[in-house]
Protein backbone atom coordinates (compact mmCIF):
# COMPACT_ATOMS: atom_id res chain seq x y z
CA UNK A 1 0.00 0.00 0.00
CA UNK A 2 1.94 3.10 -1.14
CA UNK A 3 1.67 5.43 1.73
CA UNK A 4 -1.17 8.41 0.91
CA UNK A 5 1.65 10.72 -0.27
CA UNK A 6 3.77 8.55 -2.14
CA UNK A 7 1.10 8.24 -4.64
CA UNK A 8 0.92 11.90 -5.31
CA UNK A 9 5.10 11.77 -5.63
CA UNK A 10 4.27 8.81 -8.26
CA UNK A 11 2.33 11.14 -9.81
CA UNK A 12 4.42 14.40 -9.26
CA UNK A 13 7.17 11.66 -10.37
CA UNK A 14 5.60 12.43 -14.17
CA UNK A 15 5.54 15.96 -13.61
CA UNK A 16 8.77 15.94 -11.80
CA UNK A 17 10.12 15.25 -15.50
CA UNK A 18 8.62 17.90 -17.29
CA UNK A 19 5.81 16.83 -19.55
CA UNK A 20 5.92 13.20 -21.60
CA UNK A 21 6.45 10.01 -19.64
CA UNK A 22 8.54 10.03 -16.81
CA UNK A 23 12.46 8.68 -17.77
CA UNK A 24 12.77 6.15 -14.70
CA UNK A 25 9.70 5.49 -12.27
CA UNK A 26 10.46 7.61 -9.05
CA UNK A 27 13.06 6.24 -6.80
CA UNK A 28 11.56 4.04 -5.04
CA UNK A 29 11.52 5.77 -1.57
CA UNK A 30 11.29 3.87 1.62
CA UNK A 31 8.05 4.57 3.09
CA UNK A 32 8.19 6.57 6.70
CA UNK A 33 8.68 3.75 9.67
CA UNK A 34 4.74 3.16 11.99
CA UNK A 35 3.93 5.46 13.62
CA UNK A 36 4.22 4.35 16.92
CA UNK A 37 3.20 5.69 20.94
CA UNK A 38 0.07 6.24 22.68
CA UNK A 39 -2.47 9.10 21.72
CA UNK A 40 -1.73 11.84 24.32
CA UNK A 41 -4.00 13.41 26.57
CA UNK A 42 -6.43 16.05 25.35
CA UNK A 43 -3.72 19.50 25.94
CA UNK A 44 -5.70 21.03 23.86
CA UNK A 45 -5.68 21.97 19.82
CA UNK A 46 -3.30 23.68 17.88
CA UNK A 47 -3.23 24.20 14.08
CA UNK A 48 0.38 25.04 13.30
CA UNK A 49 1.47 26.72 10.30
CA UNK A 50 4.76 25.78 8.18
CA UNK A 51 6.61 27.40 5.62
CA UNK A 52 8.88 25.34 3.28
CA UNK A 53 11.61 26.50 0.57
CA UNK A 54 11.41 23.45 -1.65
CA UNK A 55 8.97 21.51 -3.42
CA UNK A 56 6.17 19.03 -2.95
CA UNK A 57 8.15 15.94 -4.26
CA UNK A 58 11.83 17.16 -2.04
CA UNK A 59 12.72 15.09 0.94
CA UNK A 60 12.15 18.09 3.08
CA UNK A 61 8.89 18.30 2.13
CA UNK A 62 7.91 14.36 2.07
CA UNK A 63 9.73 14.22 5.60
CA UNK A 64 7.75 17.11 6.91
CA UNK A 65 4.33 15.08 5.62
CA UNK A 66 5.34 12.32 8.15
CA UNK A 67 6.57 14.72 10.65
CA UNK A 68 2.63 16.18 10.25
CA UNK A 69 0.98 12.55 10.54
CA UNK A 70 2.76 12.02 14.05
CA UNK A 71 1.86 14.84 15.42
CA UNK A 72 -1.96 14.08 14.28
CA UNK A 73 -1.73 10.71 14.46
CA UNK A 74 -0.62 10.82 18.50
CA UNK A 75 -2.80 13.88 19.78
CA UNK A 76 -6.02 12.51 17.92
CA UNK A 77 -5.90 14.82 15.51
CA UNK A 78 -5.95 18.20 17.83
CA UNK A 79 -2.38 19.20 16.54
CA UNK A 80 -2.81 19.98 12.94
CA UNK A 81 0.43 21.50 10.48
CA UNK A 82 -0.54 22.68 7.58
CA UNK A 83 2.66 23.07 4.89
CA UNK A 84 3.41 25.50 2.62
CA UNK A 85 5.81 24.53 -0.03
CA UNK A 86 7.72 26.26 -2.81
CA UNK A 87 8.86 29.31 -0.50
CA UNK A 88 5.45 30.38 -0.94
CA UNK A 89 5.47 32.12 2.71
CA UNK A 90 9.03 33.72 1.79
CA UNK A 91 12.52 32.78 1.55
CA UNK A 92 15.22 30.92 4.74
CA UNK A 93 15.91 34.41 6.37
CA UNK A 94 12.22 35.81 5.94
CA UNK A 95 10.53 32.86 7.39
CA UNK A 96 12.96 32.96 10.18
CA UNK A 97 12.04 36.46 11.07
CA UNK A 98 8.11 35.73 10.17
CA UNK A 99 9.12 32.99 13.20
CA UNK A 100 10.85 35.56 15.58
CA UNK A 101 7.76 37.84 15.91
CA UNK A 102 5.28 34.99 15.97
CA UNK A 103 3.56 35.16 12.10
CA UNK A 104 4.74 31.77 10.97
CA UNK A 105 4.88 29.20 14.08
CA UNK A 106 7.65 26.42 11.84
CA UNK A 107 10.02 26.51 9.19
CA UNK A 108 12.85 24.29 8.00
CA UNK A 109 15.65 26.50 6.69
CA UNK A 110 19.61 25.68 5.73
CA UNK A 111 22.17 26.45 8.53
CA UNK A 112 24.12 28.69 6.23
CA UNK A 113 21.18 31.50 6.77
CA UNK A 114 20.77 30.96 10.63
CA UNK A 115 24.81 31.93 11.14
CA UNK A 116 23.51 35.30 12.32
CA UNK A 117 21.82 33.63 15.28
CA UNK A 118 24.35 31.14 15.72
CA UNK A 119 27.79 32.02 14.43
CA UNK A 120 29.23 28.57 15.31
CA UNK A 121 26.75 27.33 12.30
CA UNK A 122 29.48 28.49 10.03
CA UNK A 123 31.39 25.70 10.63
CA UNK A 124 29.04 23.64 8.14
CA UNK A 125 30.07 25.87 5.67
CA UNK A 126 33.63 25.38 5.85
CA UNK A 127 34.38 23.78 2.28
CA UNK A 128 35.07 19.95 1.92
CA UNK A 129 34.82 19.83 6.00
CA UNK A 130 32.46 16.16 5.65
CA UNK A 131 33.98 13.63 3.56
CA UNK A 132 30.78 11.41 3.90
CA UNK A 133 27.16 11.48 4.59
CA UNK A 134 27.89 9.06 7.44
CA UNK A 135 30.82 11.38 8.93
CA UNK A 136 27.63 14.13 8.32
CA UNK A 137 25.26 12.51 10.42
CA UNK A 138 27.54 11.81 13.31
CA UNK A 139 28.53 15.08 13.07
CA UNK A 140 24.86 16.36 13.59
CA UNK A 141 23.75 13.40 16.15
CA UNK A 142 26.47 14.95 18.10
CA UNK A 143 26.50 17.32 21.32
CA UNK A 144 28.56 19.90 19.42
CA UNK A 145 25.65 20.05 17.27
CA UNK A 146 23.14 19.74 19.86
CA UNK A 147 24.90 22.59 21.76
CA UNK A 148 24.54 24.99 18.58
CA UNK A 149 20.42 24.00 18.36
CA UNK A 150 20.34 25.10 22.33
CA UNK A 151 22.13 28.47 21.46
CA UNK A 152 19.08 29.64 19.49
CA UNK A 153 17.40 30.02 23.07
CA UNK A 154 16.42 33.41 23.25
CA UNK A 155 16.19 34.11 20.00
CA UNK A 156 13.02 33.59 19.64
CA UNK A 157 13.43 30.58 17.34
CA UNK A 158 13.64 26.78 19.25
CA UNK A 159 15.85 24.82 16.98
CA UNK A 160 14.38 21.35 16.86
CA UNK A 161 16.77 18.83 15.20
CA UNK A 162 19.00 19.28 11.99
CA UNK A 163 18.04 16.85 8.96
CA UNK A 164 20.32 16.49 5.39
CA UNK A 165 19.91 19.57 2.81
CA UNK A 166 22.72 17.46 1.09
CA UNK A 167 26.01 17.82 -0.17
CA UNK A 168 26.31 21.04 -2.69
CA UNK A 169 27.07 20.63 -6.59
CA UNK A 170 27.70 23.54 -9.06
CA UNK A 171 25.80 24.34 -12.07
CA UNK A 172 25.83 26.60 -14.40
CA UNK A 173 24.44 27.78 -18.02
CA UNK A 174 28.26 28.66 -19.48
CA UNK A 175 30.26 26.13 -19.35
CA UNK A 176 31.19 22.41 -18.31
CA UNK A 177 33.34 23.04 -14.58
CA UNK A 178 36.50 20.56 -14.18
CA UNK A 179 38.65 23.01 -12.17
CA UNK A 180 39.20 25.89 -9.84
CA UNK A 181 40.74 27.53 -13.37
CA UNK A 182 37.16 27.15 -15.13
CA UNK A 183 35.34 28.57 -12.37
CA UNK A 184 37.53 31.90 -12.47
CA UNK A 185 41.31 31.44 -14.26
CA UNK A 186 43.25 34.03 -15.69
CA UNK A 187 42.14 33.55 -19.19
CA UNK A 188 38.00 33.09 -18.38
CA UNK A 189 35.56 35.65 -17.08
CA UNK A 190 34.68 34.37 -13.70
CA UNK A 191 31.54 32.65 -13.80
CA UNK A 192 28.99 34.56 -11.91
CA UNK A 193 27.70 31.75 -9.16
CA UNK A 194 24.49 32.82 -6.57
CA UNK A 195 25.38 31.97 -2.94
CA UNK A 196 23.30 31.84 0.05
CA UNK A 197 23.64 35.01 2.10
CA UNK A 198 26.08 33.54 4.27
CA UNK A 199 29.70 35.11 4.30
CA UNK A 200 31.44 31.53 3.94
CA UNK A 201 30.28 30.60 0.95
CA UNK A 202 30.86 33.90 -0.67
CA UNK A 203 34.41 33.15 0.35
CA UNK A 204 34.57 30.13 -1.34
CA UNK A 205 33.44 31.25 -4.53
CA UNK A 206 35.66 34.29 -4.25
CA UNK A 207 38.72 32.47 -3.56
CA UNK A 208 38.04 30.64 -6.85
CA UNK A 209 37.92 33.49 -8.50
CA UNK A 210 33.99 33.55 -9.19
CA UNK A 211 31.63 36.17 -8.80
CA UNK A 212 29.65 35.75 -5.99
CA UNK A 213 26.36 37.18 -5.60
CA UNK A 214 23.88 36.28 -2.23
CA UNK A 215 19.83 35.99 -3.68
CA UNK A 216 17.14 34.54 -1.88
CA UNK A 217 16.73 30.72 -3.08
CA UNK A 218 12.88 32.01 -4.09
CA UNK A 219 14.79 34.45 -6.78
CA UNK A 220 16.97 31.96 -8.22
CA UNK A 221 15.10 30.19 -11.19
CA UNK A 222 14.47 33.61 -13.20
CA UNK A 223 17.92 34.95 -12.34
CA UNK A 224 19.34 31.56 -13.98
CA UNK A 225 16.59 31.95 -15.97
CA UNK A 226 17.59 35.83 -17.26
CA UNK A 227 21.07 35.17 -16.97
CA UNK A 228 21.48 37.49 -13.93
CA UNK A 229 23.57 34.74 -12.63
CA UNK A 230 25.63 32.20 -14.67
CA UNK A 231 24.72 29.22 -11.96
CA UNK A 232 24.13 28.20 -8.32
CA UNK A 233 25.19 25.26 -6.27
CA UNK A 234 22.38 22.86 -4.37
CA UNK A 235 21.96 19.35 -3.28
CA UNK A 236 20.88 17.28 -7.14
CA UNK A 237 17.49 16.58 -5.22
CA UNK A 238 17.16 20.27 -5.17
CA UNK A 239 18.51 21.34 -8.51
CA UNK A 240 16.02 18.25 -9.75
CA UNK A 241 13.22 18.65 -7.78
CA UNK A 242 13.04 22.95 -8.81
CA UNK A 243 13.86 22.18 -12.42
CA UNK A 244 17.06 24.21 -12.47
CA UNK A 245 18.04 21.93 -15.64
CA UNK A 246 15.21 23.59 -17.92
CA UNK A 247 17.88 26.67 -16.99
CA UNK A 248 21.22 25.10 -16.10
CA UNK A 249 23.19 23.26 -18.97
CA UNK A 250 26.48 22.05 -16.93
CA UNK A 251 26.92 20.51 -13.86
CA UNK A 252 29.98 19.53 -11.55
CA UNK A 253 29.79 16.91 -8.66
CA UNK A 254 31.91 19.17 -6.72
CA UNK A 255 30.41 18.08 -3.17
CA UNK A 256 31.97 21.05 -2.03
CA UNK A 257 29.54 21.31 1.43
CA UNK A 258 27.40 19.49 2.57
CA UNK A 259 24.49 22.10 4.53
CA UNK A 260 22.12 20.74 7.05
CA UNK A 261 18.42 21.83 7.14
CA UNK A 262 17.47 23.08 10.94
CA UNK A 263 13.78 22.31 11.59
CA UNK A 264 12.50 25.15 13.66
CA UNK A 265 9.83 26.46 15.42
CA UNK A 266 9.11 30.05 16.73
CA UNK A 267 9.40 29.65 20.82
CA UNK A 268 5.67 32.00 20.88
CA UNK A 269 4.48 28.94 19.39
CA UNK A 270 6.75 26.36 21.51
CA UNK A 271 5.52 28.21 24.90
CA UNK A 272 1.95 27.97 23.59
CA UNK A 273 2.59 24.19 23.74
CA UNK A 274 2.20 21.77 27.01
CA UNK A 275 5.00 20.44 27.73
CA UNK A 276 3.68 17.03 26.88
CA UNK A 277 2.84 18.31 23.17
CA UNK A 278 6.41 20.11 23.39
CA UNK A 279 7.90 16.22 24.48
CA UNK A 280 5.93 15.00 21.09
CA UNK A 281 7.07 17.71 18.71
CA UNK A 282 10.73 16.88 19.96
CA UNK A 283 10.32 13.61 19.32
CA UNK A 284 8.40 13.77 15.78
CA UNK A 285 10.62 16.07 14.35
CA UNK A 286 13.81 13.88 15.14
CA UNK A 287 11.75 11.08 13.82
CA UNK A 288 11.42 13.05 10.29
CA UNK A 289 14.73 14.49 10.76
CA UNK A 290 16.40 10.60 10.27
CA UNK A 291 13.75 9.42 7.71
CA UNK A 292 14.23 12.81 5.70
CA UNK A 293 17.99 11.81 5.67
CA UNK A 294 16.88 8.32 4.66
CA UNK A 295 14.61 10.16 1.99
CA UNK A 296 17.82 12.41 0.78
CA UNK A 297 20.48 9.59 0.44
CA UNK A 298 17.91 7.71 -1.50
CA UNK A 299 17.27 10.66 -3.86
CA UNK A 300 20.23 12.04 -4.77
CA UNK A 301 22.53 9.46 -6.96
CA UNK A 302 18.77 9.05 -8.60
CA UNK A 303 18.54 12.90 -8.70
CA UNK A 304 21.96 13.09 -10.81
CA UNK A 305 20.65 10.49 -13.28
CA UNK A 306 17.62 12.02 -13.64
CA UNK A 307 19.33 15.36 -14.67
CA UNK A 308 22.07 13.92 -16.97
CA UNK A 309 18.66 12.05 -18.81
CA UNK A 310 17.07 15.46 -18.77
CA UNK A 311 20.05 16.73 -20.78
CA UNK A 312 22.30 18.29 -18.20
CA UNK A 313 25.90 17.69 -19.09
CA UNK A 314 27.62 17.04 -15.44
CA UNK A 315 31.16 16.59 -15.08
CA UNK A 316 31.80 13.36 -12.46
CA UNK A 317 35.33 15.07 -10.97
CA UNK A 318 37.57 12.53 -9.84
CA UNK A 319 39.58 12.29 -7.00
CA UNK A 320 42.57 14.28 -8.08
CA UNK A 321 40.37 16.98 -9.32
CA UNK A 322 38.57 17.02 -6.24
CA UNK A 323 41.93 17.50 -4.74
CA UNK A 324 42.77 20.58 -7.18
CA UNK A 325 39.18 22.15 -5.52
CA UNK A 326 40.10 21.43 -1.68
CA UNK A 327 43.33 23.19 -1.97
CA UNK A 328 42.46 25.97 -3.68
CA UNK A 329 39.90 26.55 -1.08
CA UNK A 330 42.23 26.02 1.58
CA UNK A 331 42.59 29.85 2.01
CA UNK A 332 38.66 29.67 3.25
CA UNK A 333 39.97 28.09 5.89
CA UNK A 334 42.96 30.30 6.97
CA UNK A 335 40.30 33.78 6.32
CA UNK A 336 37.49 31.82 8.84
CA UNK A 337 39.11 28.80 10.95
CA UNK A 338 40.06 31.70 13.46
CA UNK A 339 36.44 33.38 13.41
CA UNK A 340 34.57 30.38 13.74
CA UNK A 341 36.49 28.55 15.87
CA UNK A 342 39.63 26.35 15.37
CA UNK A 343 38.97 24.45 18.58
CA UNK A 344 35.24 23.92 16.82
CA UNK A 345 36.39 23.03 13.78
CA UNK A 346 39.02 20.44 15.34
CA UNK A 347 36.43 18.67 17.27
CA UNK A 348 34.19 18.42 14.00
CA UNK A 349 36.83 16.94 11.85
CA UNK A 350 37.71 14.47 15.22
CA UNK A 351 33.62 13.35 14.77
CA UNK A 352 34.00 13.07 11.43
CA UNK A 353 36.43 11.03 11.12
CA UNK A 354 35.87 8.38 13.75
CA UNK A 355 33.22 7.83 11.78
CA UNK A 356 34.77 7.46 8.37
CA UNK A 357 36.88 5.17 10.36
CA UNK A 358 34.27 2.93 12.13
C1 LIG B 1 19.72 27.50 -0.76
C2 LIG B 1 19.31 26.37 0.16
C3 LIG B 1 17.82 26.15 -0.05
C4 LIG B 1 17.11 25.52 1.11
C5 LIG B 1 15.61 25.55 0.89
C6 LIG B 1 15.13 26.92 0.55
O1 LIG B 1 20.47 27.26 -1.73
O2 LIG B 1 20.06 25.19 -0.10
O3 LIG B 1 17.63 25.37 -1.21
O4 LIG B 1 17.44 26.19 2.31
O5 LIG B 1 14.96 25.09 2.05
O6 LIG B 1 19.24 28.63 -0.51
Amino acid sequence: MLYPWKLSLAVAGVTLLGGGLAYAATPDLSDPPAIEGDVLEDHGSHTIRMGLGLSETSPQYLSTRYFADILSTRTDGRITVNIFPNSQLGDDVQMMEMMQTGTLDMSYPSSSPATTYVSELAVFDLPFLLPTREAAVAVMNSDVAQQMLDAFEGTGLKALTFSENGYRQLTNSARPIESPEDVGGLDVRGLSVRTMENPVHLSIWETLGANPTPMAFGELFSAMEQRVVDGQENPWSTILTSNFHEVQDYGSETRHVYTPFIMMMSERTWDRLDPAYQQLVQEAARQSAEYEIQLAAEYDDWSRQQLEERGMQITRLDDDQIAAFQEAVQPVYDQWGPRIGEDLIASIQEIASAAVND
